[in-house]
C-alpha cells in the first residue's frame, strides 16, 4: 500500500469538493459562534454563516494576517475552551510577541494522521528508523513530525538538535534510514559527517527538509553528500505545522492537502492570481478544532499548479516556496530572493552552500549588497588562483542571476554560523539608520 489515507488522497473531485463544504461550513460556524474576533469581522462585513452555500463562498470570507494571532496573544483566537487544549506551541516573531497555537486532543490526532500520510507519501514504512534533528521546544517541527512518524510505525529517534558528531554515531549505530531536519543542519550534518569520515557507514535512504527555503541546487548537493532522495516538506505553525505540504516521489511540485485546507494563491490586491501565476499563498483550516484560521496569509509565495500528479494524488499542487511576501529585498529598486543566491551560491565548487546578506544604508549612498561566503578549502586547486580571483567570480556569477553589483566578502570556512534551526541568513542594517 503506498497511500496512508486512500480515501482522501485520491478522491475524485465532486467528492472532495462536496467534502470540503461540509467542513468548511462546520469551521465557519465554530469561529463565528466561539472566536469574538471573527464574529466581529464577520459583522463588518455582513456575512452570516449561512450565507456559506458553496466552497467558492470562502472567497468572500474575511481573511487573517499573521498580526492578527499577535494582537490576539496568547489564547484570544482559540475556539475552544482552554481546558480542551492539550497542547501549544509557539513561533518566535522577528518582533512583538510570538504567535501562541493551540491543539485539541482531535487536532494532535489529525495532525498525526496527515504527518504519516506525507512521510508514507515519501517511502518511509514501518520498518524504518527515522531520526527527527529538529528541536523538540515550542516549535512545531519536533512533536509534529516525531508524532506522524510513530503513528506511522517507524522507529523514530528524537534525537533534537546539537551535538552533531553524536547524532551522526547515532545514525551509524541505530541503522537509521530516513532523516528529517532544516536544510541547513542538512548540509552540517553532511560537512560534519565528511569531516569524521562516518559517510560510508550510515544507511541514509530519504530525508525530508524543509521550515526553510532551499534550492534545487542545495537538494542536489544533499542527495550527493547524503547518498538520499531529499523531499520538501513545507508547513507553518498557525496551520497545524509541518506537513500541509509535501512532495511525493514524482517530486513535480508540492502536494497541498485539499480535505484539510481551502487553497487560494492572490495577488497583492487579492485577487485570484491566474493558474501558474505566481501569489501568496492563502489558507483556511478545514478541521482543526482550537484554532481554525479563515484566509490565513501566510506571506509565502507560490504557484498554482495544474494536471494531475503521476503518482495517483488528486490533491492539488503548488510549486516549492518562491520567497516571501515580506522578505522579499528591494535593493535598489530592484527585488532580491535570498533563495536566488542561495541557488548561485550553490553552483559554485569554490565556496561551501552556507552565505549570509548584509544589507547597509551608507547616508547618500544607495543600498550596499554584501554577501558572505565561505572558500572551500580546496578552492584554489581548479580555475581559480587567488582571493582576487575568486571574489571577482563570485561577484559576476551573482550579477548575472541578481542584475545588481553585490559585494562579496570570502571568508574562511566554517566562519558562518551554523544552526540546528532556522539559519539566520539576511542581516538588514538599513533598518537602523
Ligand atoms: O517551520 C513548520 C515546519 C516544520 C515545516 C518542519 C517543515 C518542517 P513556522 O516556524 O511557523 O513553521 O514557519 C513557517 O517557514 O510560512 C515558510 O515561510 C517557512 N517554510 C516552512 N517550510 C518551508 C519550505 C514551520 N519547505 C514558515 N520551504 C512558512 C520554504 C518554508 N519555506
Amino acid at each position: 500500500m503506498k497511500y496512508w489515507q486512500p480515501k482522501y488522497e485520491t478522491m475524485g473531485t465532486d467528492e472532495l469538493r462536496q467534502l470540503q463544504f461540509k467542513r468548511l461550513k462546520k469551521t465557519v460556524a465554530r469561529v463565528y459562534n466561539n472566536v469574538p474576533f471573527y464574529k466581529k469581522k464577520f459583522d463588518q462585513l455582513g456575512i452570516m454563516p449561512d450565507d456559506i452555500v458553496s466552497v467558492d463562498d470562502a472567497m468572500r470570507l474575511p481573511s487573517t494576517q499573521k498580526n492578527d494571532l499577535r494582537e490576539n496573544y496568547p489564547f484570544e483566537l482559540f475556539a475552544v475552551p482552554k481546558k480542551d487544549v492539550v497542547r501549544i506551541h509557539a513561533s518566535t516573531g522577528t518582533s512583538g510577541k510570538p504567535t501562541v497555537v493551540g491543539y485539541t486532543a482531535g487536532d494532535i490526532d489529525t495532525w498525526s494522521n496527515l504527518m504519516a500520510r506525507n512521510l508514507m507519501m515519501v517511502g518511509i514504512r514501518k520498518d524504518d528508523v527515522f531520526q527527527n534533528a529538529v528541536n523538540y521546544g515550542l516549535f512545531t517541527g519536533g512533536l509534529g513530525v516525531h508524532y506522524g512518524a510513530e503513528k506511522l510505525g517507524a522507529m523514530t529517534v528524537p534525537s533534537g538538535t546539537g551535538n552533531t558528531v553524536r547524532q551522526l554515531e547515532m545514525m551509524q549505530d541505530f541503522g537509521v534510514t530516513a532523516l528529517h531536519c532544516t536544510p541547513s543542519y542538512a548540509l552540517y550534518l553532511a560537512e560534519t559527517a565528511e569531516e569524521i569520515d562516518i559517510l560510508d557507514k550510515l544507511s541514509l535512504k530519504i530525508g525530508c527538509f524543509g521550515a526553510e527555503p532551499w534550492s534545487s541546487n542545495t537538494r542536489k548537493e544533499l542527495e550527493k553528500a547524503l547518498n538520499i532522495k531529499a523531499y520538501d516538506s513545507y508547513g507553518l505553525s498557525e496551520m497545524f505545522g509541518p506537513g500541509v505540504a509535501f512532495e511525493c516521489e514524482e517530486q513535480d511540485g508540492l502536494h497541498i492537502w485539499s480535505d484539510h485546507y481551502l487553497v487560494e494563491v492572490l495577488d497583492s490586491e487579492g485577487e485570484n492570481v491566474a493558474e501558474g501565476e505566481k501569489g501568496e499563498l492563502v489558507l483556511t483550516s478545514l478541521t482543526k478544532e482550537a484554532l481554525p484560521l479563515i484566509r490565513y496569509h501566510t506571506g509565502d509565495i507560490t504557484r498554482l499548479l495544474e494536471s494531475e500528479c503521476a503518482c495517483g494524488r488528486t490533491t492539488q499542487r503548488i510549486s516549492r516556496v518562491l520567497g516571501r511576501a515580506d522578505d522579499m529585498l528591494i535593493v535598489r529598486g530592484i527585488n532580491v530572493f535570498p533563495s536566488q543566491i542561495e541557488d548561485v551560491i550553490a553552483g559554485i565548487p569554490e565556496v561551501t552552500d552556507q552565505f549570509q546578506v548584509v544589507l547597509d544604508r551608507l547616508q547618500h549612498r544607495l543600498d550596499e549588497i554584501t554577501v558572505r561566503v565561505e572558500l572551500e578549502e580546496n578552492a584554489f586547486t581548479g580555475e581559480l588562483k587567488d582571493l582576487a580571483e575568486a571574489q571577482k567570480h563570485v561577484e559576476n556569477e551573482l550579477k548575472k542571476v541578481l542584475n545588481i553589483r553585490t559585494n562579496v566578502e570570502l571568508v574562511e570556512k566554517g566562519t558562518i554560523p551554523r544552526t540546528a534551526g532556522k539559519a539566520k541568513k539576511i542581516i538588514d542594517r538599513r533598518s537602523a539608520l
